[in-house]
């Protein structure tokens, strides 16, 4: 039986903060759900699937994941760069969850069967002041999580990214018609972090596995003396340490200090890290299913991986949809060379938009049995939730020169 895709329609909806969803219908009546989202950018990435790919799925055959995959890569003169990719990422996602519906499996099944029992996640605590940041982390353990990402406030500094002033969570994105714009002090920020970092050690005790994000903001040098400063803290990883554009760069982190090193959450296929990979200049690849261009690419990328001892550990924010968390813990229960996936978790409202299959407990993920990838998304529910603008803060040093972020 020749299964088509009859139709293509893409959601965008605002429950909390902006999705781009992309809906695939199939001849046999089968739906399959993919999720485009790319932060600051969702009208951009739902005119790249509305205008450009949209017209080229109706009529497919849904079952060439892979053929599919080819065609909107290789056929487009135009490769890579994350509008791009995560369009291909949202068709690869809904024609993997087709998949699973039409044979009746879980996607994590079509992908070889499970490896481990449940994949280990990590969330976030956030405290502007090392006693808030404790107490963020008390909360976290409380939910059962064993790997919490620690960030805190730097004396000096009025804003710093991902750190609320107040007690509790943030969202990665402001409102209104621009970015908000932060300041930016490497020096204050060196000063500060090895030795917040160690009194957090020291009063978690030695098992919490904790994690410290940089958000591309050091240069080589910098980043191999925050490293080396920070042996004795046991970090499971230093996040983003440099803007990573320039693979090579990573080399003198590394001749510098043995913290173990993870990045990639804005990479969008194997070209961005396959020297990071095979030079093992880093040890955990963070890509995102939606931002990789899929489960088909990202499978891709971690097989080359597990040839150089390099981890995958999926970016999970709250801004990319629950259904790109299901895509990435169907591909993590399957791919042994996952280490951990991040949970930032969701606004309660975005729930009333996707429902989902997955489960967390215990600070361990499971992507569940349904067939396919196991969301169900409100299409009434997403209706009530239109677009509003938001952009991530831009960040400037204190004379007002633009910085990386
Ligand atoms: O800045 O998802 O590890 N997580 C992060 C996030 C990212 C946002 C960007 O859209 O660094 O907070
Ligand atoms: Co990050």
């Amino acid at each position: 039986m020749t299964r088509t895709i009859t139709h293509a329609d893409v959601i965008v909806t605002s429950p909390s903060r902006n999705f781009v969803t992309l809906k695939l219908t199939t001849s046999d009546g089968l739906v399959g759900w993919g999720d485009a989202t790319v932060n600051g950018r969702e009208l951009a990435v739902a005119s790249y699937l509305r205008d450009h790919l949209v017209p080229a799925l109706v009529g497919r055959d849904a079952e060439k994941i892979e053929d599919t995959w080819q065609y909107f890569y290789r056929g487009v003169y135009w490769r890579r760069g994350p509008i791009g990719m995560a369009a291909i990422g949202a068709v690869d996602m809904a024609l993997w969850d087709i998949k699973g519906k039409a044979a009746g499996m879980p996607v994590y099944q079509l992908l070889g069967g499970a490896v481990r029992d449940k994949i280990l996640a990590y969330t976030h605590a956030t405290g502007w002041t090392l006693p808030e940041l404790l107490d963020s982390v008390a909360v976290r353990r409380a939910e059962g999580f064993r790997a919490v990402r620690v960030q805190s406030g730097v004396p000096g500094l009025d804003t710093v990214y991902g750190v609320s002033r107040t007690p509790g969570g943030y969202e990665p994105a402001g409102r209104g018609a621009g970015p908000v714009e932060e300041r930016w002090d490497t020096s204050a920020y060196l000063r500060h972090a090895p030795e917040l970092l160690r009194s957090v050690r020291e009063a978690v005790g030695p098992e919490l596995t904790l994690l410290h994000d940089v958000h591309h903001r050091l240069t080589p040098t910098e980043a191999g003396r925050l490293g080396r400063s920070l042996e004795d803290v046991d970090l499971f990883w230093l996040e983003d340490v440099t803007p990573a554009e320039n693979q090579t760069l990573l080399r003198a982190v590394r001749q510098h200090t043995t913290v173990p090193l993870a990045i990639g959450e804005v990479f969008n296929t194997i070209w961005d890290a396959h020297e990071l990979i095979s030079e093992r200049l880093i040890d955990y690849i963070r890509m995102a299913v939606v931002h990789a261009g899929g489960i088909s690419h990202l499978r891709k990328v971690l097989a080359f991986a597990e040839v150089y001892q390099v981890k995958g550990a999926p970016h999970g924010p709250s801004d990319v949809s629950p259904i790109n968390m299901a895509a990435s813990l169907h591909l993590g229960l399957a791919t042994t060379n996952i280490a951990i996936q991040e949970h930032m978790g969701y606004d309660p409202l975005v729930f009333e938009v996707f429902h989902v299959g997955y489960q967390l407990a215990d600070g361990y993920l499971h992507p569940g049995e349904a067939p396919g990838l196991g969301v169900d998304v409100d299409e009434k529910a997403a209706a009530h939730f239109p677009y509003r603008q938001a952009y991530l803060p831009v960040a400037r040093t204190l004379d007002g020169t633009m910085k990386d972020w």
